[in-house]
């Protein structure tokens, strides 16, 4: 069967604050593969597309302003439950009620500004890879750790 893959993204602020050495290392650190990246600025048609399910609400045109407003690290991410896990690992929406452990709940304190994007599931995921990846713009491979990190 595949390996799991989420989409994560460090998004303007969390490149802003020099969080992404932080926020890549947490991934690794926990064991998970990267398998894709790319450091971009986001088009308004992309960011539409990525947040379309929030379209009507109130927040979206100044979501889609600020995910635009300079640039962000797109990456996927593979692994035993990554999708879950990574958003475990990410926390609630709000920062300021995200638990401390968390990158939002260590990071942030403002909504508006919570530092990373992660899919929500596996249907989500799928589509943000593919919306935002070619297949030829992600490396599978075999860490030589696997052995140290799963039986
Ligand atoms: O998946 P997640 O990022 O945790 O939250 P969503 O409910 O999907 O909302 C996407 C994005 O929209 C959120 O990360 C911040 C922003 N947002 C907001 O600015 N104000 C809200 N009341 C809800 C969400
Ligand atoms: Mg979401």
């Amino acid at each position: 069967i595949a390996v799991e893959r989420t989409f994560l993204a460090i998004k303007p602020d969390g490149v802003q604050r020099s969080l992404v050495g932080e926020i890549i290392r947490r991934f690794e650190a926990k064991g998970f593969t990267l398998v894709g990246m790319k450091f971009m600025k986001v088009s308004r048609e992309l960011a539409e597309q990525h947040y379309g399910v929030h379209r009507e609400r109130p927040f979206f045109q100044g979501l889609v302003e600020f995910i635009t407003s300079g640039p962000v690290v797109a990456m996927v991410w593979e692994g035993d439950g990554v999708i879950a896990s990574a958003r475990k690992m990410i926390g609630a929406t709000n920062p300021l009620t995200a638990e401390p452990g968390t990158i939002r709940g260590d990071y942030g304190v403002n909504i508006g500004r919570n530092i990373i994007h992660g899919s929500d599931a596996p249907e989500t995921a799928q589509q943000e890879v593919s919306l935002w990846f070619k297949e030829e713009e992600l490396a599978s491979w075999e860490p030589s750790l696997t052995p140290w990190i799963k039986e």
